[in-house]
């Protein structure tokens, strides 16, 4: 593979000591080691010490602690139920059977809550000790899996939606992902020396040459989409691309750049931001035009601001024409111009089962918020003793049974009713456009609950939909424990974001297929308030749409969410 020779010019332009401490922390971390070797090794506390929590990220590993039990431990003096939280590497969410089945074990040994697909078409294992962490990143090597850069400042896990009804295509981009990922995953050596114990020799002087040893200013997402799902929300990411065909061909990706969600309520300049259309790609180019846009971002993202450190806040600091002159630079070439391709029409998985154009059978499990433990971690053990197809985790934290021969598909689903699992082959519920983010009792971020509260609020939701006659009308509906947006919120028609204990802001009007942000409706409403807020708008829903029209685009067309209406129901959103 060729490695690109970027210029690192902003690494070396401002004095060190001159930028944010956490850059001040990867520049003597001797390229991500840190301490943590050490820290591993200490038996007096579950923690490890000073900023090698900060370091670990960069090696899919986050510190936390269980928050239900932090005021009971601090009232016995005792330090909090340190834990770690580890996420894995899986470009485009795609496993074995075998993989899965080796995972299962693992998050039967170390995790304390089974295992939990993410929106990022990945598993994370919760509540692992300190002293597991190296057995547990052992056994994930094991079965062909790593942790790297699951999190940190560098390139997150490469995401890729699913369209089966494409097989061909479906496989090839799922293959260009992967390729990005591998382009675009850090080289240090510092993760098979203290998670493996191998020995990596002299740490040498440009140990990581796509990155410095600044890495990014922010975290960078690449993800890949295949209208007409757009599963992957491809407009929430730093960089998105969309497959463009020719007939059933593969030609290239119309290029989006600068998507995010995260946002802070103390802060007027953070907000979500839609990825914009600049060009278009040819496929085989695609993993290296990835690696040039995160150079970029590398090059000139923010490290003094971390808040504002993010590609999207570099492309509006900077703007897209200065980008495309700074891309077609490096590149040697300017972008084409985008090219029509085919229209996104939903965001969600796609239920019932699905033939491939090889034939092949495909259908999603329904899985809550990912969540999979206890009988339902058993019931699939169950299943895939007799199972031959393959295994994709979809961005919307459900389970895929892939490539499955059309002469095994009657016995895949006598099996799967035999293990109750039957009602899981995604139906077109409500259920199945709804997603939450983890929040309590792990998120260190989390200010009110989300999975934990999503099946309570989802009943209620479905019973007044049902009062207005509305049950058969799917709306996207997103829940996360803060405004930080894991979920993917903004791109939801309807989205409840944390702010305290039972209380959250409501966000209305997204597009039914995720190219429109929602919009702030109120702010720190109870449970009560949400639904009563809601009452109105389903009966008026209910009553003057249009044939065929989404709930999202119904506010937007009625004005129901212009300022006048919407602003007695925000008291500040920057409190
Ligand atoms: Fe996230 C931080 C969980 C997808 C935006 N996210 C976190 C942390 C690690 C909290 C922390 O920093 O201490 C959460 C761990 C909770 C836990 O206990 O497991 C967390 N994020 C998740 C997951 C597991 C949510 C889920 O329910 O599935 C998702 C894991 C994805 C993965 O496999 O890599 C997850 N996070 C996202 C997404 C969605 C996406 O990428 O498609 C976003 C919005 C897109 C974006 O990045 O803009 C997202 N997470 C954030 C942010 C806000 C970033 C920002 O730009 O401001 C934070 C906070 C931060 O980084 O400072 C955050
Ligand atoms: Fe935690 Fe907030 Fe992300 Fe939810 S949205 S997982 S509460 S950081």
């Amino acid at each position: 593979m060729k490695t690109l020779q970027t210029d690192r010019s902003s690494d070396l332009s401002q004095p060190v000591a001159t930028l944010h401490s956490n850059e001040q922390l990867k520049h003597g971390s001797n390229y991500l080691r840190g301490t943590i070797a050490i820290g591993l090794k200490n038996s007096l506390t579950g923690a490890v010490p000073g900023d090698d929590p900060l370091l670990m990220k960069f090696h899919g590993i986050y510190q936390q602690d269980n928050r239900d039990t932090r005021f009971e431990r601090a009232q016995r003096k005792l330090e909090p139920a340190f834990q770690f939280m580890v996420r894995l590497r899986i470009p485009g969410g795609i496993l074995t059977k075998t993989q899965w089945q080796g995972l299962d074990k693992i998050a039967a040994e170390f995790s304390e809550r089974g295992l939990r697909i993410t929106t990022r078409q990945t598993i994370q294992l919760h509540g692992i000790r300190k002293r597991q962490l190296q057995s547990c990143m052992r056994a994930i090597r094991e079965i062909g899996l790593d942790t790297i850069a699951a999190c940190g400042d560098d390139s997150r896990g490469v995401v890729c939606g699913a369209n089966p009804a494409l097989s061909e295509v479906h496989r090839k981009v799922a293959a260009l992902a992967k390729e990005t990922s591998q382009r675009l995953i850090p080289k240090t050596r510092a993760y098979p020396e203290i998670w493996y114990g191998e020995d990596a020799g002299n740490s040498r002087e440009n140990e990581d040459p796509a990155y410095g040893p600044l890495y990014l200013p922010r975290k960078f997402k690449v993800g890949y989409a295949i209208p007409p799902n757009n599963d992957i929300d491809v407009y929430g990411q730093d960089l998105g691309l969309i497959a463009v065909l020719k007939g059933r061909e593969l030609v290239g990706f119309n290029v989006c750049v600068g998507g995010g969600m995260g946002q802070l309520d103390t802060r007027e300049d953070s907000y979500p931001r839609l990825a914009e259309e600049v060009g278009f790609v040819e496929a085989d180019e695609a993993p290296m035009l990835a690696e040039i846009v995160m150079g970029i971002q590398r090059d000139f993202g923010d490290r003094k601001d971390r808040h504002r450190a993010r590609f999207k806040y570099t492309l509006d600091r900077l703007g897209n024409a200065w980008f495309l002159q700074t891309l077609a630079e490096r590149w040697g070439k300017p972008l084409e111009p985008a090219r029509a391709t085919a229209r996104f029409t939903h965001n969600n998985d796609m239920p019932g089962w699905q033939r491939g154009d090889n034939g092949l059978w495909h259908g999603t499990l329904y899985i809550e918020s990912g969540r999979i433990q206890g009988a339902l971690q058993d019931q699939l053990m169950g299943f895939l003793q007799h199972y031959s197809g393959d295994i994709r985790l979809t961005p919307n934290q459900n389970l895929q049974l892939t490539n499955i021969e059309p002469y095994h598909l009657e016995q895949v689903q006598w099996r799967l009713d035999d293990l109750s699992l039957g009602d899981r082959l995604l139906p077109d519920s409500q259920a199945a456009h709804t997603l939450s983010c983890v929040a309590l009792p792990t998120c260190g971020l989390a200010m009110a609950e989300a999975e934990r509260y999503l099946p309570r609020f989802l009943g209620l939701f479905n019973r007044l939909k049902a009062i207005h006659g509305l049950q058969e009308q799917p709306m996207t509906l997103r829940i996360t424990g803060c405004p930080n947006g894991c979920a993917r919120p903004y791109l939801a028609e309807i989205a409840l974001t944390g702010r305290a204990p039972g209380l959250y802001n409501l966000y209305l009007g997204g597009s039914y297929h995720g190219d429109r942000l929602n919009r702030p409706y109120a702010s720190n409403v109870n449970e009560e308030r949400i639904l009563e807020l809601l009452d109105p708008l389903f009966e008026q829903y209910a009553n003057e749409r249009r044939p065929g029209e989404k709930f999202g685009d119904f506010l937007v067309n009625a004005h129901l969410l212009d300022k006048t209406s919407a602003e007695q129901n925000i008291i500040s959103f920057s409190q």
